[in-house]
């Protein structure tokens, strides 16, 4: 098995994901990014290892042949963050959901052997209770959430009615080395990185106490290898997080412990859409797929903040 796709792949998860299947290994690394917010810099060292093809996977009929045969498609292009789903509602329902239909559409088409999707812990919503496991009900509160939650329920179903077999792992806060801190939309670990890096306050909205379940990059891209082999698993939803809790406060005084400086943050309103408290059941994705992150916050906070520290030197020099 050895023939895989990822959609994309130019993007900071999705590049992560490519490394790990050559590493293993992988005969064959097809990459599919329209560069919306991917970038082909991600894939600088492998790049004469990998075929990459600059196409929208709202485009089928390009999207078709290059998925055709393969034995895993790990779909994860979309467009993240739910501020821009608020913002940009169209333009993140076509890529979000109408792409993941294509998606699925051309895997099953093309007699893929397993579909490995990049759902979002954002699907939970504000559902009250700690940690959130993968039986409690939905409650998105976004678009964005919303258009994750209907890709892991078109997946099932192109299980269940057509045959195709089909894993969703909902991602938890992923972050690492080559997230992008430059767009309105960063994730916030990689805003963070930055402010520290220029030795600037951040700005957190609301009062910082809400937490999340971050989750470093290679954790993530580990499982998601995980769930493209393990048997029994079609159909199914499992949670890809760490399985801790931490604050953003607590997330900004670890970072400013690492580089032993004093940057009270600034805080703004809190975000439109915003989860409160995220936190993931680690259980079934454990006992199913083998599940077991090795890199503790401060352990992938240090390694994210060593690769953004080379990365501003490189820039400089
Ligand atoms: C959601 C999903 C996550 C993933 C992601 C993709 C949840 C719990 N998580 O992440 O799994 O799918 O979407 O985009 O739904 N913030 C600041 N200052 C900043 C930037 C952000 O305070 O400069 C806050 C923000 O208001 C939020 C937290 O940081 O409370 C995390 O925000 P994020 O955009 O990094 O990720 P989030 O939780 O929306």
């Amino acid at each position: 098995m050895s023939h895989y796709v990822v959609t994309g792949g130019a993007g900071f998860i999705g590049s992560a994901l490519v490394r790990a299947l050559l590493e293993e290994g992988a005969r064959r690394v097809v990459v599919i990014d329209n560069l919306l917010t991917g970038k082909e810099e991600n894939l600088e060292e492998v790049r004469d290892r990998i075929e990459f093809h600059r196409t929208d996977i709202r485009w089928y009929e390009e999207l078709a042949p290059l998925v055709r045969g393969a034995d895993v498609v790990f779909h994860l292009a979309a467009i993240p963050s739910v501020p821009r789903s608020i913002a940009e509602p169209v333009l993140t329902h076509e890529v979000n959901m109408d792409g993941t239909f294509q998606v699925l559409r051309a895997c099953r088409e093309g007699g893929v052997r397993r579909l490995v999707y990049a759902a979002s812990s954002s699907a939970y919503g504000d559902a009250e209770t700690l940690p959130k496991t993968e039986t409690m009900a939905p409650r998105p509160l976004s678009p964005y959430a919303v258009q994750k939650l209907a890709g892991e329920y078109y997946a099932r179903v192109f299980y269940t009615c057509l045959g195709l077999e089909t894993v969703s792992l909902r991602y938890f806060n992923v972050y690492g080395p080559r997230q992008d801190p430059n767009s309105p939309y960063s994730g916030v670990i990689s805003v963070f990185m930055k402010a520290l890096i220029e030795r600037r306050p951040p700005t957190i909205f609301g009062d910082g106490e809400q937490t999340r379940d971050f989750t470093y990059v290679e954790d993530v891209t580990a499982l998601t290898l995980k769930a493209a082999r393990a048997p029994g698993v079609a159909g199914k939803v499992y949670n890809a997080g760490n399985g801790g809790r931490y604050s953003l406060n607590q997330v900004w005084e670890i970072l400013q412990r690492l580089e032993g400086v004093q940057l009270p943050p600034v805080y703004g309103p809190p975000r439109p859409g915003d989860v409160r408290h995220s936190q993931a059941d680690t259980t079934a994705a454990r006992r199913d797929l083998g599940h077991q992150p090795r890199f503790s916050l401060e352990e992938g906070l240090k390694r994210t903040l060593d690769w953004y520290k080379h990365s501003a030197r490189k820039v400089r020099s």
